[in-house]
């Protein structure tokens, strides 16, 4: 079964109008006052929606955000049964510092085929597509890089690697630098980090390292529309983690997760510009209209674009 392409148009809605909300707080140095705004006109706009959606992966606890809450129930109850992720304010610190990357992000898959990522970190890798066994978490960092180069065939050196700019990445961005890697480091927004690897224009070949679990997937099902290469595994830091994820029905606490074990059958996947990124430009206001764009996927009709629209506020 696919997910209607009537759909495409009504997630879009829904992130431009987030990303809208969210925009007029970009750079009042409020971080939960912006998510709020964004979680509130999510959850607004996505229950005009006729469908059964259930979210499944929500705000993160990770930053102690205003949650649109794993299991709560949207939509018109009338329409297909949704699975939905969503991140409503990606990078709230680049909204609340006025500084560029900022989204808003949602995915949405056919019930069952969305994974239940829980609030956790994730280890992950993404790449454009490869073959099997070039690139892999359980290789090493030097393996990786190699195989990757020779895949394709680029010299070490023209290989770009992006990750999170964290003291806990110092041991890899060290042995990157070593190799003579690029490093591309960002310092928040491991979604669109992530999504760089789907296009050479970003010129990123790997995104690699620590980052949010629920971020991962939410990347995980665009990369899965453009044909990527993707793998995450969890971190559970502590007890109450690995509590949290057997209640959740994950047995291996150290699974390697493939791309279609994340996400499969069908997926529409919105991301729209709060402020400019590497993505797509932010929320530009006119007087009485607003101009946003938003990177669309649609796995079944294989649509990757971005959508700029303009409309009334
Ligand atoms: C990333 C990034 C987010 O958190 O997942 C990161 O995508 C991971 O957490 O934008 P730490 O900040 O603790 O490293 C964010 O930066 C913020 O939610």
């Amino acid at each position: 079964m696919a997910i209607d392409k009537k759909f495409i148009e009504k997630f879009i809605n829904v992130t431009s109008k987030a990303a809208l909300a969210s925009s007029y707080m970009v750079g009042k140095k409020d971080k939960i006052l912006a998510d709020k705004a964004a979680v509130d006109s999510m959850r607004s706009e996505l229950n005009k929606i006729s469908m059964n959606g259930e979210i499944v992966i929500g705000e993160g606890e990770l930053d102690d955000a205003p949650m649109l809450y794993i299991g709560e129930k949207l939509g018109t109850r009338n329409g297909p049964n949704l699975d939905i992720a969503v991140d409503p304010l990606e990078g709230t610190n680049f909204a609340a510092n006025n500084l560029p990357g900022a989204l808003s992000v949602i995915a949405v898959a056919e019930k069952s085929n969305l994974f239940n990522a829980p609030e956790t970190y994730m280890y992950k890798l993404a790449t454009s597509k490869v073959e099997k066994n070039v690139v892999d978490l359980d290789f090493s960092l030097n393996k990786n890089i190699l195989n990757l180069a020779e895949f394709k065939n680029k010299k070490v050196s023209s290989i770009t690697a992006c990750i999170l700019d964290r003291p806990r990445h110092k041991k890899i961005i060290n042995e990157l630098k070593e190799m003579n890697v690029n490093l591309k480091l960002i310092t928040d927004g491991d979604v669109s980090g992530a999504l760089l690897v789907s296009d050479p224009k970003y010129d990123v070949d790997i995104y690699l390292g620590i980052g949010g679990g629920p971020e991962g997937v939410l990347a995980a099902s665009a990369l899965d529309t453009f044909d990527c290469y993707f793998q995450g595994r969890f971190i559970f830091k502590n007890k109450k983690d690995m509590n949290r994820a057997k209640d959740m029905g994950i047995e291996d606490l150290n699974k390697k997760y493939e791309l279609n074990e994340i996400i499969s059958g069908d997926s529409i996947f919105c991301a729209t510009g709060i402020t400019s990124g590497d993505l797509v430009n932010g929320i530009i206001i006119n007087d009485n209209e607003y101009i946003s764009e938003t990177l669309v996927t649609h796995k079944s009709s294989g649509i990757r674009k971005i959508f700029k629209k303009k409309e009334l506020i």
